[in-house]
């Protein structure tokens, strides 16, 4: 199977980093949505990143659903999401905040580096702004109630708050202020140290 997209993409790098962790060999193709438009058209009409495709030769998109296509290949017993009913639920909140801190990061980043400068429409950049804070902050108060562990293990929700708060770092850095998050900065550092985020750095 192939994976197709840079791992500067939160969403390339979560699926990237979740294949490791379940075991499953993916071949990693480089392909830029913008530097590489026409070769990465040719695999996916859509352009999307990430793109999966199959051994024979379907092809999946969108992050969260390949992530589920990879669970169901592991099988039961290697998965990244608790079985537990609350646990789940927890995790599908913090993975549903921090799916929407990388969607932000993104909103921002695209409109400060594709919009050119006087058609930038400030009001819209002030709202992407709160709604990213307002993920951050109620990721740092979900760290509050029940840290995540630290004891060289990872789950789905630890992968995608880490790779959202180094994307955000990278993109948009004066939005990740570790001060103001001290439990999700401390997380990504220990995340960021595993094998498997080691093996897999953004590009
Ligand atoms: N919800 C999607 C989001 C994927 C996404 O927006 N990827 C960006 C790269 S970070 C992309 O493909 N951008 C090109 C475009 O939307 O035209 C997922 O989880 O995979």
């Amino acid at each position: 199977m192939k994976l197709i997209g840079m791992l500067d993409s939160p969403y390339v790098r979560r699926v990237a980093i979740s294949a490791k962790c379940l075991g499953i060999q993916l071949e990693h193709q480089s392909v830029s949505v913008f530097r590489h438009f026409e070769q990465f058209q040719q695999i996916n009409p859509v352009v999307k990143a990430p793109t999966l495709v199959l051994d024979n030769g379907d092809v999946l998109i969108d992050s969260t659903l390949i992530i589920d296509y990879l669970e169901a290949l592991a099988g039961t017993g290697n998965s990244l999401m608790p079985a537990d009913i609350d646990q789940r639920v927890r995790s599908l909140r913090l993975i549903g905040l921090a799916l929407a801190a990388c969607e932000k990061s993104v909103q921002l980043y695209y409109e400060r580096t594709l919009r050119p400068v006087e058609i930038q429409f400030e009001p819209w950049v002030e709202r992407v702004e709160g709604q990213l804070a307002a993920a951050y902050l109620a990721l740092e108060r979900e760290l509050e109630k029940q840290s995540l562990k630290t004891d060289g293990s990872i789950t789905q929700d630890g992968i995608t708050l880490a790779v959202a708060w180094s994307f955000t770092r990278l993109v948009v850095p004066e939005q990740a202020d570790a001060a103001q998050f001290p439990r999700i900065a401390a997380y990504t550092a220990y995340a960021e140290q595993l094998e498997e985020f080691l093996n897999t750095p953004i590009e």
